[in-house]
């Protein structure tokens, strides 16, 4: 586990689009390939060092398909430095055999839920089988996982794939507590708490991140517990009362004053990859 001691700068990833948000709600939602390589340099600049992506077709629905993952990854290597983390998560309506194929498009990182999540009225699948077989399959492509822990017993199977499989590949085991999902662990500062004190030992690092109106204590809770962060429109739009996120930027360069505040400044994209294990 990671203590604030040992905890020196501050991971911040950006998820700037996710699944949920439609494009006609929410415009400034990066949807387009232009509007992601903009978010991707605009992001990383604030300070973010890794960038987690839902990828959307050109009616702007989300999609899993190869070739806008694969350009999606092209494009935003190409604009910046940021280490580049595929979802395997989709959308609830994504097929499991699908959501595997996702790692076909060669991102550097993908995340890899420890469990099924009620997710408001819809259920958010993740079997058993199907974290074994994606954990399996990143090993074997070089592909370091992030593990989404959205729940207390999600710790405790990404437990049994490190006991099943043994390390991921990069030596590195870094998990993101995503708190606040109705149906999931809520936004609080307690089952957070709660969930760190119950990480592996083989955990080298921590982020969180707190759905909606729990985006700002889940911030404060980590930093002040030597943990990482994650930002972006995926989890949250409001910037402040009664003002919604203009740009991912925003909510990078809040986080990044935050960190630099609490003596932990935003790591850079160097730092962040040997953090994570990331090969060059
Ligand atoms: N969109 C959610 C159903 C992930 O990216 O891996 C799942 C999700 C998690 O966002
Ligand atoms: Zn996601």
């Amino acid at each position: 586990m990671t203590t604030p001691s040992a905890a020196t700068g501050t991971l911040i990833t950006v998820a700037p689009t996710g699944a949920e948000h439609a494009k006609a709600d929410l415009p400034q939602l990066p949807t387009t390939l232009d509007e992601l390589v903009d978010t991707a340099r605009r992001c990383e600049a604030a300070g973010a060092s890794l960038i987690h992506l839902h990828i959307r077709d050109g009616e702007h629905a989300p999609t899993l398909d190869a070739g806008y993952l694969r350009a999606a990854v092209e494009a935003v290597r190409e604009a910046g430095d940021l280490v580049v983390q595929l979802s395997t998560g989709g959308s609830v309506h994504d097929p499991l055999e699908q959501r595997l194929t996702v790692l076909d498009a060669e991102p550097d990182s993908c995340s890899l839920t420890c469990g099924t999540t009620n997710f408001g009225d819809d259920v958010f699948l993740n079997p058993w089988p199907f974290m074994s077989e994606l954990y399996v399959q990143a090993q074997e492509r070089e592909i370091v996982p992030e593990f989404e822990l959205f729940d207390l017993g999600h710790v405790h199977a990404l437990r049994r794939l490190l006991d099943t499989h043994g390390l991921p590949f990069g030596g590195r085991v870094h998990v993101d507590f995503v708190t606040g999902v109705p149906g999931g662990m809520p936004a609080t500062t307690a089952a957070l708490m709660a969930g760190v004190g119950m990480l592996p030992p083989e955990v080298t690092s921590w982020s969180a991140t707190g759905i909606g109106r729990g985006h700002l204590p889940m911030m404060a809770a980590a930093l002040s517990a030597g943990g990482h962060l994650r930002v972006g429109m995926e989890d949250n739009v409001v910037f402040r009362r009664g003002q919604v996120v203009g740009h991912n930027d925003e909510l990078v360069a809040r986080a990044a004053e935050l960190a630099a505040l609490m003596q932990r400044p935003a790591m850079s994209t160097d730092e962040a990859r040997a953090l994570l294990g990331i090969k060059d």
